[in-house]
């Protein structure tokens, strides 16, 4: 059967949590969050972490300690965020493969995001790479605009395969400088898509989150969902968390015939069963 991969975001390094207060940013919350977003469908979980404080940081031992609660207490593939914030040093964020995850996330270029700039030269970009192989991680590639597909498609071309042998994109889109988060912004994302890719999901910040989650299903691709993109479950109605998000992708995804897969039919989709 044709399965969908939904990926679960559950706190970014944007959403403030004085604002928030549904947002997961303790070991012990993220842990419930990752529990309840699994029974919903979830089988990844893209995983940026915050410090006493509820702030972003990049804290080594603290993040080792989220990817074992995370492995103790779910069967998600432990995704961590290399993306970081936008004020992380770059030499910060090449040591998040330190920690050891299943996964992690590389962005394919820089990109105005706001009214800052998420900065990925290519030089970085290669670095990083290199050291998913060498570490043994499974990147997934993350797309905020067209440009990042060629990036891709050169990565690859020029370093091989990542560890696993599959190459696993994730399209984001919204972010204020990147592609919009529209239907077509995505079909010619997804037309650019070099033929080394094996599979694809997407996300739609804010507004532009579900026409993205239901042509991304009805084009064969796989979702994200989570707090870190979209934080509203309608209009005016703020999410409760995650998870409902989660559930509604996986309730979309079966009316789709394209029903949740579970973490071990990912780990072979994005080539981790070896
Ligand atoms: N927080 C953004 C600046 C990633 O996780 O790899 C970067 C981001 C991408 O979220
Ligand atoms: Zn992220």
């Amino acid at each position: 059967m044709n399965r969908t991969l939904i990926t679960v975001a559950p706190t970014g390094a944007e959403i403030d949590k004085a604002t928030w207060p549904q947002l997961p940013t303790t070991v012990e919350e993220l842990v419930a969050e990752a529990r309840a977003c699994e029974a919903a469908g979830a089988a990844m979980i893209h995983v940026h972490i915050r410090d006493g404080e509820h702030r972003p940081t990049l804290d080594l031992g603290r993040l080792r300690e989220t990817v074992a609660a995370l492995r103790e207490n779910t069967g998600l593939i432990v995704q961590l965020s290399t993306g970081g914030s936008v004020h992380d040093p770059l030499a910060d964020r090449l040591k998040v493969l330190d920690a050891a995850p299943d996964s992690c996330s590389i962005t394919c270029g820089t990109v105005n995001f706001g009214n800052d700039v998420f900065s990925n030269p290519w030089p970085f970009v290669v670095d990083l790479y290199q050291r998913s192989q060498a570490a043994q991680v499974v990147p997934e590639f993350e797309l905020f605009d067209l440009g990042h597909v060629a990036t891709l498609e050169r990565l690859v071309g020029e370093f091989g395969l990542p560890y696993g042998g599959k190459v696993h994109a994730d399209f984001v889109l919204g972010v204020p400088g990147g592609l919009p988060a529209t239907v077509p912004a995505l079909v010619a994302g997804v037309q650019a898509l070099p033929a080394a890719v094996t599979s694809w999901s997407a996300t739609g910040i804010g507004r532009g989150h579900l026409p993205v989650l239901a042509a991304s299903l009805a084009m064969g691709g796989h979702v994200r969902v989570g707090m870190e993109d979209n934080v509203f479950f309608a209009p005016r109605r703020p999410v409760t968390g995650s998870a409902e998000l989660a559930a509604r992708a996986a309730t979309l995804a079966n009316h789709l015939q394209r029903p949740a897969m579970s973490p071990a039919q990912a780990r072979e989709l994005i080539g981790l069963s070896a």
